[in-house]
């Protein structure tokens, strides 16, 4: 059982809270982007725009749920690397590389990371969580397609964003590991989750599996 009004509770959540909605805003603002960057797409990536502002939204209100306040800075530092990375790639005009850090990486993230929290969530986030996953499925699903008709060329090229990205992507799990445990979420199911979805969205875009695997047992390796 989990008392989702105890003070420990609460001060975890304020910050893992802060950092899905800062996580949802720059989803948004990273599909706008790519809406420009890939403009016969445009109308598509703005919808997917508009569903993570209506995360950011609903978020927000599981946090005022619980009587928290998210603590909007921590949310912010934690994401800072990743988002340098991203305006990087964007004012290069890499699509390839933003469509991964966004579409594949920061997706598969978000999917592992709710499913995660799905079983310990108090009953008013559970049911939003449940409804987010299914649009970040769609987000992830999108990526896919879109990496996956471009063929075997890129395939350098992701592994490449691969190996600059997800080592930001480990640390802010890290940096959270303890605020995600007092809240109840197992970080080896998260791990797990998103090893498993992951490995399988990039053999879905043609990355055969023990590239995939090679690529996160890499990441791991620096990591420690
Ligand atoms: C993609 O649409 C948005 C990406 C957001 C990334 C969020 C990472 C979250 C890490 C821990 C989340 C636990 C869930 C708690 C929900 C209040
Ligand atoms: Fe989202
Ligand atoms: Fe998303």
């Amino acid at each position: 059982m989990i008392d989702y009004k105890s003070s420990s509770y609460c001060d975890a959540y304020s910050r893992v809270n802060a950092l899905v909605i800062v996580g949802e805003a720059l989803a948004d603002r990273h599909f706008r982007s790519l809406a420009r960057l890939i403009p016969e797409d445009e109308k598509h990536l703005l919808m997917l725009a508009a569903m993570e502002g209506r995360h950011t939204v609903d978020f927000s209100s599981c946090g005022r749920n619980l009587g928290v306040k998210p603590s909007m800075a921590t949310g912010k530092s934690l994401f800072t690397a990743l988002e340098r990375l991203f305006r990087a790639l964007e004012n290069s005009r890499d699509v390839v590389g933003c469509l991964v850090l966004q579409g594949l990486i920061i997706e598969c993230f978000a999917v592992a990371a709710y499913r995660a929290y799905l079983p310990v969530a108090d009953p008013y986030a559970r049911a939003i969580t449940v409804a987010v996953i299914d649009d970040e499925t769609k987000h992830l699903n999108y990526a896919e397609c879109w990496l996956q008709a471009m063929g075997q060329q890129i395939h350098s090229q992701i592994v490449h964003i691969c190996e600059k990205a997800l080592p930001l992507t480990l640390s802010i799990l890290k940096a959270m590991k303890s605020d995600l445990h007092a809240i109840g979420i197992d970080c080896t199911d998260l791990l797990a989750f998103f090893c498993e979805d992951f490995t399988q969205a990039l053999f879905s875009v043609g990355i055969p599996l023990a590239d995939a695997q090679r690529l996160l047992i890499k990441t791991a390796a620096v990591e420690h």
